[in-house]
């Protein structure tokens, strides 16, 4: 069964009625830009094809009823505060209560989900349930929120109501993404750039190995790593560490007395450049030589923000071994998924190389699949 068959086999289910609309949003892989979406800094992300579907219809009682393919018994509730829902309710509560919160009149419905983005893998299945139902509250109530400013909509509900501290990157991939494009995005302004992204006319295509590491943000090594980062430009007097120029890289590092804040702001300062770079190469169809800026993402996550697990480390030298272009973890980190850009024809013998590698560590198997750039949030 489909997924838009499977919510709507949901719905009935749940609530003995036909939903009035389906809805569906993406999750995401993440070209390059890692943690710098909270330094007000660029990223670089790509919609995936794999979405959330999220059937929706009005709902008589006046609450939020909310169920999906996996927790088929409906979570209601009515007027909500941070707190009041937890578990994976509270993703949609938080929007319900940030919609409110931002002086909108939100609909009471009833929601029934299905998804075929991998869950806890670094491709934003959270951000994907959200901008699904942030995107069906708004078209169903008729508010009048303009597309910049569901991202941000969407993130306080991450941060407040669900109580992880990430960054807009996800969110703004789920709803802001164009198909065969990727979204370069300044986290400060929120100005956009759709930037052509043609692997296949080029005879190249990013494969994507899901470490099958487990990966959790809502754990404090993602609040560290962002704490750390707020010291750092404390430290150098700044706003944000996007205002460090890459040319004053070295004078800043030295301004920095510690050795980990040091790296963690190297890091940011180094991955603004990379995700510059990659912008400019892709605009100018030079997709194939954004590969050693991919890889040096990499080994600045792994050397200096230290988010990377052994899973993905091998997966990326695996894949480098086999040949691929470039290679590095997408997401959050501590597991999650690797991207490599390889030649279009060497997908399978890539996948093969990383299953070998994870084989000899006695890791469990990876799952691998090629990626391409979807449509953002929608009514179907
Ligand atoms: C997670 C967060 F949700 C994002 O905001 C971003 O910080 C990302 O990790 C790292 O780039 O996906």
């Amino acid at each position: 069964m489909s997924i838009i068959s499977a919510a709507q086999a949901a719905f009935t289910e749940a609530y003995g009625t036909e939903p009035a609309g389906l809805w569906a949003a993406p999750g995401r892989v993440n070209l390059i830009g890692e943690h710098t979406d909270y330094n007000d800094g660029f990223v670089l992300p790509f919609a995936l094809p794999q979405r959330t579907i999220a059937a929706v219809g009005p709902a008589p009682d006046g609450q939020w009823s909310v169920c999906s393919t996996l927790a088929p018994d409906p979570v209601t509730f009515g007027v909500t505060e941070p707190g009041a829902v937890t578990g994976w309710g509270a993703y949609v509560a938080g929007i319900v209560w940030a919609l409110q919160d931002a002086g909108f009149e939100v609909p009471p419905v009833r929601i029934a989900l299905a998804s075929d983005v991998p869950l806890g893998s670094g491709l934003s299945s959270s951000a994907a349930l959200e901008s699904a139902v942030l995107t069906a509250l708004i078209d169903l109530g008729g508010l009048d929120v303009p597309l910049e400013r569901r991202p941000a909509i969407a993130q306080r509900a991450e941060n407040v109501y669900v109580g992880a501290p990430t960054g807009i990157l996800d969110q703004s991939a789920s709803i802001r993404c164009q198909e065969g494009r990727a979204l370069f995005l300044d986290c400060r302004s929120y100005q956009i750039e759709q930037i052509p992204f043609d692997l296949d006319g080029q005879g190249l295509a990013i494969l994507v190995i899901n470490s099958n590491a487990p990966h959790q943000h809502v754990d404090g090594e993602y609040g560290a790593r962002r704490k750390s980062c707020e010291a750092a430009a404390e430290a150098l007097g700044v706003k944000a560490l996007r205002d460090v120029a890459t040319a004053d890289l070295a004078g800043a590092l030295e301004k920095l007395g510690d050795d980990v804040l040091r790296r963690r702001a190297r890091h940011i300062i180094t991955e603004n450049q990379r995700v510059l770079d990659t912008v400019e190469l892709l605009r100018a169809g030079r997709v194939r030589e954004i590969g050693p800026l991919l890889t040096a993402s990499h080994a600045s996550m792994r050397d200096d923000f230290e988010i990377t697990v052994d899973q993905v480390d091998t997966a990326v030298q695996a894949a480098l071994d086999a040949g691929a272009h470039g290679a590095r973890m997408t997401g959050g980190g501590f597991g999650g998924c690797v991207l490599a850009l390889i030649d279009a024809d060497r997908a399978e013998a890539t996948a093969a190389a990383v299953a070998d590698a994870y084989r000899k560590k006695e890791f469990s198997a990876p799952t691998s699949w090629v990626a391409t750039a979807g449509p953002g949030a929608t009514r179907l």
